[in-house]
């Protein structure tokens, strides 16, 4: 029964039993373990940024100390800890985009051991994006100069990035009217970094405000670098069709689980995995086959690019393992739990760390580099493939349960499956066959029931005719429940049900990695400049029902500073100021056109988005 209650997905209630059964802990335990967990901390008023504390903020009226010793209030401190949160989320997400852009300079110039430009169409629109001459050029020629602009983004000093310009042009006059427009994304953070330093900004709202802008600067920078050049990379995503669940596993085969984010180094894995001389070695060590799967971000790019399948989110990295059918589990960067060198070690599980960003207790270190990727990558699976002879078939338990999903949703797949153009979704919107867009997003989080958020505000969005784009973990999550189906649209609303059977769409399209909702933006920006309006005056709501990292405040940050209402399932620690609440949940409307709504209830949570997209309606007079 405990267990019932830590998810709603039958394989964790599996192989938490399993888990049990070999006295082995997980996030759950860890989760238990640490309540209550510390109330300053959870209220936001806890502050460490120098070192006359550490400080914390009484939240009882009448008792306890009301400044911090240099004089800051606990709306300063709550405003200085957000928006280092959005600091590290926009961090993560930019980095993960630099290490793109660094990928596609080493292709151009011949060095990328082993990549290549798959989509030159893209590669052609983003150059004319960047007024780079294409004529009579070659791809690498084109994309060399195109790896040179996009790096220059980061550190752009002054003016605008690129891809903000994509932003209706009513939203960019509001990014300028209240200094938020951004510069480069380095810069925005270093800024945050500064102003949180003791003793600089101490006005809560000049601090949002820079917050705002790093996240603007990640979301429209990035983020949608990270998007744009993997689809240069490794193609854009087309509708495909996969898996979902722990049972994508195979008893007969040598499992390998790429966990983390990056598409260059997965995107690898799964070439070396076909390679020839490591299936032979394979069969002759008695696997019928090599069988990659990913996990959280990195698994979702190769999903929707290869139709790789995907064994779960972000709390089953430690169920893949206990599963005892893992040979190795390779990851890079980000939501990788260093849990895994303690869990791999119960059992023949390799964990390979290869970033030198991220090294982990217990993992092994082969370090990636792309000059010599696809050599690196071979390396990996073949001690991977080595390691099939130690598992031990007696301690392998693989749930069954493996869903079939159709993924693949970029912009331009969604474009194409409603005949090239934006035209009849419009039409839909505007007949209220479809009444809205929903983007729903984000982690997991042992805080609340797994996936329970996720799947039933999804489930309640369609059923209301709201449309819902995702990705993340909160894709994965509705991939494994089959809500990525066409035949899903039985459990829709009647205008979209009969929008998807003609299209042959799912009513749940899944658009990616978390740097992808940059994808989401980028439909939400050509809709609104076809209509005339902004981004805020459109039926869109976003939600993201079990968020836990700092990318997801990034995210969330960016997605309300674009315009669009956004619902968080588990609660930011804000609420010790009621000065920062209330500009999150209300003053931001009238600043930038948008809020933040906290409802940890999915089916409230839903109610909230129908009836913010019916205002919107209301206001376009549809
Ligand atoms: O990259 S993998 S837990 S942070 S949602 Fe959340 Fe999942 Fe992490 Fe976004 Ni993606």
């Amino acid at each position: 029964d405990k267990i019932l209650k830590k998810s709603i997905d039958p394989t964790v209630h599996q192989m938490l039993a399993r888990a049990q059964e070999l006295g082995l802990e997980t996030a759950w335990d860890r989760y238990e373990a640490m309540l209550p967990e510390c109330g300053f901390g959870e209220l936001g008023v806890c502050c460490r940024n120098c070192n006359m504390g550490p400080c914390r903020i009484s939240p009882f009226e009448d008792a306890g100390p009301k400044r911090g010793v240099c004089g800051a209030t606990a709306d300063i401190i709550v405003a200085r800890n957000l928006i280092r949160m959005i600091a590290a989320g926009a961090a993560a997400h930019s980095d993960h985009g630099r290490d793109l852009a660094h990928t596609l300079l080493m292709t151009a110039e011949g060095k990328g051991g082993g990549y290549e430009i798959r989509d030159e169409q893209k590669l052609q629109t983003l150059a004319a994006e960047y007024n780079i001459s294409t004529e009579g050029r070659s791809k690498e020629e084109i994309a060399l100069d195109l790896a040179g602009a996009v790096y220059a983004e980061f550190g752009k000093q002054e003016g605008p990035i690129r891809f903000s310009r994509r932003a209706p042009r009513k939203r960019v006059d509001l990014w300028q009217k209240l200094g938020i427009d951004p510069r480069g994304v380095d810069r925005e953070i270093v800024e945050i970094m500064h102003r949180t330093h003791i003793g600089v900004d101490n006005d809560p709202v000049n601090l949002i405000l820079q917050g705002l802008r790093a996240s603007i600067a990640d979301g429209w920078g990035g983020s949608m670098i990270a998007t744009e050049i993997s689809d240069v990379l490794f193609g854009t995503p087309k509708p495909t069709r996969s898996l979902a669940n722990l049972g994508v596993l195979k008893a007969d085969e040598v499992n390998i689980i790429v966990h983390g984010h990056e598409p260059t180094l997965s995107e690898m894995i799964v070439a070396a995995s076909r390679d020839a001389e490591l299936l032979a070695l394979a069969a002759k060590l008695g696997a019928k086959g090599i069988n990659v799967v990913g996990l959280c971000c990195t698994g979702n790019e190769v999903l929707m690019r290869h139709g790789i399948p995907i064994a779960g989110n972000f709390l089953q990295q430690e169920l893949a393992v206990i599963t005892g059918a893992v040979e190795a589990i390779i990851v890079d960067v980000q939501c990788i739990m260093p849990a895994l060198g303690n869990l791999t070690g119960c059992f023949h599980t390799k964990f390979i760390s290869t970033s030198p960003k991220a090294k982990f207790p217990g993992a092994i270190h082969i370090e990636f580099h792309e000059d010599q990727a696809y050599d690196i990558a071979k390396e990996i699976v073949r001690g991977a493939v080595e390691n099939y002879r130690w598992r031990k078939p007696g301690q392998v338990v693989i749930p069954d349960e493996k869903v079939e999903c159709l993924v693949g949703f970029s912009t331009e797949a969604i474009l194409a499956a409603l005949g090239g153009s934006l035209e009849p979704l419009l039409e839909q919107i505007k007949s209220g066959a479809i009444k809205g867009l929903a983007g729903v997003v984000g982690c997991n989080n042992p805080k609340v029931q797994h996936d329970f958020g996720h799947v039933n505000l999804v489930k309640e969005l369609i059923r209301n005719n709201v449309l819902v784009v995702t990705t993340g973990c909160n894709a994965i999550a509705c991939a494994k429940v089959g809500l990525m189906l066409p035949e899903a649209a039985a459990q829709a609303g009647d205008g979209l049900k009969v929008v998807c059977q003609s299209l042959g769409i799912p009513p749940v399209l899944h658009m990616g990695s978390c740097v992808d909702i940059s994808r989401i933006l980028t439909v939400c920006a050509a809709v609104a400049s076809a209509l005339g309006v902004d981004i805020s005056d459109l039926p869109v709501a976003g939600a993201a029902p079990e968020w836990m990292s700092e990318k997801a405040v990034s995210i969330g940050s960016y997605v309300v500073s674009s315009g669009i209402f956004t619902v968080l399932g588990t609660v930011p620690p804000v609420l010790g100021s009621t000065a920062v609440t209330e500009l999150l949940t209300t003053g931001a409307k009238e600043a930038i056109g948008a809020t933040f709504a906290v409802e940890p209830d999915p089916f409230q949570a839903a109610q909230l988005m129908i009836s913010h997209i019916e205002d919107k309606r209301a206001a376009l007079g549809l």
